[in-house]
């Protein structure tokens, strides 16, 4: 019963593999990476300015939702408090909050409102870590930005106070908003985790609220677990890393998971970050993570003023473009039946295998065990019909079926697929 419940709620996120990121607070106005605080240890006074400051007048949710769209992306992930406590959302529990600086409004909400317009699935990202609140330990935390400080020594954490501040914004954000799509929490580390976050609790009060919402898996349970906790999520979250062999839990069962991935080497905006992935080797990782029974979740850094940086832009445009010719072998799709070829890698949507060539060697293409199963094979970019022949060489190529392209050199950069 909960098994086909979780299977169901899965269902458009195992279909639309592809969605965006956002990364955005106060952070963006230092403009070093959201862990900016943390590492230059500093305290709630010199972050303050970063608030005072924060005037996002550029900010205008529906373009991020049109170049989402644009990109070939299906739903969004937006962090509504990071580790710094920083709300972007008006919650009544706190005053650390978007309507309180030049903002003025809820950033939130207008995100929500933006995405759901343009047809896109709409998840939250919320920090367990909160280096604002008072009540979240520092002392002995390796997180804290003030771990090992005097003051924070004396001060008398009440970490259940905490936990219930904690509760009661997830309940905020699954009342106010309408349906929410995706609830990412992040993250569990030494002690803090699982129950630590009176997690059964959360998450039976996040059921009753949106049955449907899925959970990542950073509340620290154990997803691969033969039966995970009530609270070990819905699927998998590598983060900067695609999984070598997709990812399956004890029992051999695949797992559905999803990679995060940053565009550039940050999460929040930083100002001098030119290390940008190029819309190729976006698009392979794509194709890798589906490949692999995966989605990608894509990263976009947005400044202070609320502006996607212009290259982020770029990038996201040409992955688009190559999307719209060739998204049929991403949305819906899923790992092959079979193994990984030599010229690149499969996936597949029912009886349709996509053949995704990413190496282009001497001669016809080569593909194993499928003699006599290919009723027609088309480029998938511009409906081309690829000739493909069983081979002429006997015993030699037992199995094999060839593609033959009338190119010396077929024009692979990217991908070609043939469906
Ligand atoms: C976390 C955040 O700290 C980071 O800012 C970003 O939001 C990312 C998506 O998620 O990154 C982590 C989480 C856990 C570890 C490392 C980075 N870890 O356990 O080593």
């Amino acid at each position: 019963m909960q098994q086909i419940e979780k299977e169901n709620r899965l269902d458009w996120f195992m279909q639309d593999r592809f969605g965006m990121f956002i990364h955005w607070g106060l952070y963006a106005v230092p403009a070093r990476g959201e862990w900016v605080r943390n590492q230059e240890k500093m305290s709630i006074e010199a972050y303050q300015p970063y608030f005072e400051d924060f005037d996002p007048d550029l900010y205008d949710p529906r373009q991020w939702a049109k170049l989402a769209k644009e990109a070939g992306m299906k739903y969004a992930v937006m962090t509504a408090k990071h580790h710094d406590g920083f709300c972007l959302f008006d919650s009544k529990l706190t005053e650390y909050k978007a309507t309180n600086t030049k903002a003025q409004r809820d950033l939130v909400k207008e995100y929500v409102d933006a995405f759901r317009a343009e047809g896109l699935k709409v998840g939250l990202y919320y920090s367990l870590i909160d280096w604002h609140h008072p009540d979240y330990p520092a002392y002995h935390d390796r997180i804290h930005p003030m771990r090992g400080s005097d003051a924070f020594k004396a001060a008398q954490h009440q970490f259940d106070r905490y936990v219930s501040y904690m509760h009661g914004q997830v309940k905020e954000l699954l009342t106010n908003y309408g349906t929410i799509d995706v609830l990412w929490f992040d993250f569990s580390y030494d002690e803090m985790k699982g129950e630590t976050w009176k997690a059964s609790e959360l998450v039976a009060m996040i059921r009753e609220l949106q049955p449907n919402v899925l959970i990542d898996n950073r509340l620290g349970g154990n997803l691969l677990a033969a039966e995970p906790e009530s609270y070990a999520g819905d699927f998998a979250s590598p983060e900067q890393i695609l999984p070598p062999k997709g990812i399956v839990n004890e029992l051999g069962n695949a797992v559905p998971w999803e990679a995060c991935i940053t565009l550039n080497q940050h999460w929040g905006y930083h100002a001098y970050d030119e290390d940008y992935k190029t819309a190729k080797t976006v698009i392979r990782g794509l194709v890798e993570c589906v490949s692999k029974n995966g989605n990608l979740l894509l990263n976009v850094g947005p400044d202070a003023r609320g502006a996607i940086p212009e290259k982020s832009q770029e990038v996201l445009r040409e992955v688009g473009a190559w999307m719209k010719r060739n998204g049929s072998s991403i949305y819906g799709c899923a790992a092959a039946s079979f193994d990984k070829p030599e010229w690149g890698r499969y996936t597949q949507a029912g009886n349709t295998l996509y053949a995704h060539i990413l190496e282009r060697g001497i001669g016809p293409i080569a593909f194993e065990d499928l003699q006599g199963r290919v009723k027609q094979a088309r480029r998938l970019a511009d409906g081309a019909e690829v000739n493909i022949s069983t081979p002429w060489n006997g015993e030699a190529f037992k199995g094999y079926l060839f593609a033959n392209f009338p190119q010396a050199s077929l024009p692979c950069d990217i991908d070609t697929v043939i469906a």
